[in-house]
């Protein structure tokens, strides 16, 4: 036996070697606390008709079997009537599907449905479906567990049963469902899924209704974008579950890139974290960690351009920030702290930020109508007959040269082709690419970041040639430097500096170079033409010269397929038992949620949410479809003002430290990470 084969059998080798570690142990059997409303043997269902919702004529059309269905209160009860318990117990087979991206805290989703189930029924089946809904259209599915769900006990991702993007959006797929319900003799359908796959779980409803199958959604999405209130702003669910998580470990990752930074002090790193469409995601973390530069997609969309505001007139483009304006607003930032010395920070940027700025905006919204009418009109695809961005290039320039010719075409014309011929190749690549099977733009393979990077970085070679791009030199750094090569600071000092006395010392605007350096000194009488630089005046010029150093980062699959916080394994857990709950009392058509995450556990309330009045009509891949709408981050909210109202404290652009803020890590037990999203919070007390 080889000396490595004996090793790999030490038992301290094997212990530090087996994939089943200490953290791992501790997440398997931590048990999350459960809401008032389950401690009893049995819960039933109580309308809460406070709750109204504005319901679209076409959901009133199409869902006729569920758009009556009101919010439910879960209550706890432990004598209920005879047949009440009866119902309750009876013996069932449950399907859960997870849908879309990972989200941490979706183990717990199926060990709370699984464990309430159970303690119900013990003959009672739970069954996960495969790989997403296309699990559910193909029967693929396995029987669940005590093993398979202890394993996997607030643990991150949804590696139990994996998860897919594909939708039920026809009649043949939802016939294809039905079967599987069918041969699995299911009585309820969980739907895991964000804004489109609870869109899904209401068609489903409908259809399934007249075959007695019940289906339940849950929110989830690390985006955040499910926030439920009804049509008086009550909220009834605040924040989808995974959000917190994704926000925290994105968080985590970026607060460690603002100590690096303020300690080598030579980058700016470039962060965009995901969030397909609403930039809930960067707002949490500019909260948790005071990065140097946070913006919010929603916030730029809102902005007016007053200037471009006359008297009588409507300019159109005087709304919302251009891409072009943006990159300015970023330059500000970086020369102002430049000139305190501090040329390097972080940069936060939405994922879904082009989504608000407008120019942008109208190509994603054209292509997705050309790329869908091409689909619809052909046998093959679009992506498939262009493969190459020079095909699509030349089916685009067609079109451009039709809407010449015929007045009535006017998705795609000239000036829409010659602007979109402008911007780089890897952008034109990333808005031409294959949109998803519900018609959504791809965000997070368009590589944003370099975008705006590049708008940032040709602004910034202006700003160093007109001389306002500089790097400020502290006052008592440059004495130093001057009297210890004999020189004397004081007489220098205005020659040089276009704010001498100040606390950090700024090169004046026309010293740009060596040779305009030279200049300067001999019109100010400090040395003839022929004379070299002295070299502690060259030292401090060059320091004074910036250099635009940039680290790119991308923050989304890692935070996504993160461990839960204790927040979302207990938000989790509780939603897998109301879903139990909400199936026990015949209900469908529903969505479970937590009313009152932003307070103390104890007031916690589990509830139904009926999905159908959610719906309204939008436009997808061209033509119009009913879906619950996104919420997207509103410019007035307490969470949203107040981190506008401390942005330039966080920009720092001014002499002393940083105002970074150190989230630490995610623990599961121990205190000490916030209990709740701090946009909840905050939220939550404006409402107050
Ligand atoms: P869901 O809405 O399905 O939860 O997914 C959200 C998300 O993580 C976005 O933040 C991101 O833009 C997208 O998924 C990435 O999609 P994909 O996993 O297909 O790359």
């Amino acid at each position: 036996m080889s000396r490595i084969e004996e090793m790999l059998k030490h038992p301290q080798v094997l212990k530090v070697t087996d994939n089943v570690n200490e953290e791992l142990i501790e997440r398997r059997t931590y048990k999350p606390p459960i809401c008032n409303a389950f401690s009893d043997s049995y819960s039933i269902l109580e309308p809460a008709d406070e709750f109204e919702f504005d319901i679209d004529p076409e959901a009133m059309h199409k869902l006729p079997n569920i758009i009556r269905n009101k919010v439910q209160r879960v209550k706890g009860v432990d004598c209920p009537d005879e047949s009440v318990k009866a119902q309750y117990s009876k013996k069932r087979n449950i399907g859960i599907v997870f849908s879309g991206g990972p989200s941490p805290g979706g183990h717990n989703v199926i060990a709370g449905l699984y464990d309430a189930a159970k303690k119900a029924n013990p003959q009672s089946k739970v069954y996960g479906f495969l790989m997403g809904p296309d699990g559910i259209m193909e029967n693929e599915a396995v029987e669940l567990t005590d093993d398979v769900v202890n394993a996997y006990r607030n643990v991150g991702g949804f590696t139990m049963i994996k998860t897919g993007r594909a939708k039920i959006d026809n009649d043949k797929k939802m016939a294809l469902s039905r079967e599987t319900a069918k041969e699995l003799k299911l009585d309820a359908l969980v739907v895991v899924g964000g804004d489109d796959s609870n869109t899904n779980a209401a068609f489903l409803a409908q259809e399934m209704f007249h075959d007695g199958v019940q289906v339940i959604g849950v929110p989830k999405t690390i985006d955040g974008d499910i926030q439920v209130r009804d049509r008086n702003g009550n909220v009834l669910c605040a924040m989808s579950f995974g959000f917190h998580t994704a926000a925290r470990a994105f968080a985590g990752s970026i607060s460690n890139l603002c100590t690096d930074g303020s300690s080598d002090v030579k980058y700016w790193h470039i962060c965009k974290v995901m969030g397909r469409v609403a930039s809930h995601l960067a707002l949490e973390v500019a909260l948790q960690t005071h990065a140097t530069m946070t913006f919010i997609g929603e916030d730029l969309a809102d902005y007016t351009d007053v200037r471009r505001l006359k008297e009588g007139t409507t300019d159109y483009t005087a709304f919302g920030m251009t891409l072009r304006h943006l990159s300015r607003v970023i330059c500000d930032g970086i020369v102002r702290r430049a000139a305190v010395g501090k040329n390097y920070g972080v940069l936060v940027i939405p994922e879904g930020v082009l989504e608000f700025i407008n120019e942008i905006q109208i190509f994603i919204i054209k292509l997705n109508t050309i790329i869908a009418e091409y689909n619809k009109s052909h046998d093959t695809t679009f992506h498939a007959d262009f493969s190459k961005l020079k095909d699509k290039l030349d089916y685009l320039r067609k079109l451009a040269e039709r809407s010449e010719e015929d007045r009535t075409f006017t998705v795609w014309n000239r000036r829409d082709d010659d602007l979109f011929n402008a911007i780089p190749g890897f952008f034109q690549e990333g808005l031409l690419m294959e949109r998803d099977s519900h018609g959504n733009f791809p965000f997070s393979q368009v590589e944003t970041e370099k975008v705006i990077l590049g708008l940032v970085q040709d602004y910034l070679k202006t700003l160093r040639e007109r001389g306002e791009y500089k790097v400020g030199i502290h006052r008592d750094y440059y004495k130093k430097t001057l009297k210890k090569g004999g020189l004397d600071p004081d007489f220098y000092g205005p020659i040089l500096f276009k704010n001498y006395g100040d606390e950090y010392l700024k090169v004046k605007p026309a010293i740009i170079s060596v040779r305009t350096l030279t200049q300067a000194l001999v019109k100010g009488g400090a040395m003839p033409e022929s004379d070299k630089i002295p070299a502690p005046i060259e030292k401090i010029y060059k320091k004074s010269v910036p250099s635009f150093n940039t680290q790119l980062h991308f923050y989304g699959y890692d935070g996504r397929g993160s461990d839960p916080t204790r927040f979302d394994c207990t938000y989790t857990y509780n939603l897998g038992l109301t879903v139990f709950s909400l199936i026990a009392n015949g209900a469908s058509g529903l969505m479970a949620a937590i009313r009152n995450l932003e307070t103390d556990f104890d007031k916690w309330e589990p509830v139904g949410i009926p999905i159908a009045p959610l719906m309204h009509l939008e436009e997808r891949g061209g033509k119009l479809s009913l879906v619950i709408e996104k919420s997207i981050v509103d410019v007035n909210s307490t969470a949203f003002q107040v981190v506008k109202a401390l942005r330039e404290k966080w920009l720092a652009a001014f002499p002393g430290d940083d105002n970074y803020r150190h989230p630490g890590s995610i623990r599961l037990c121990e205190q000490g990470e916030e209990d709740r999203p701090i946009t909840l919070t905050l939220n939550a007390l404006g409402r107050e």
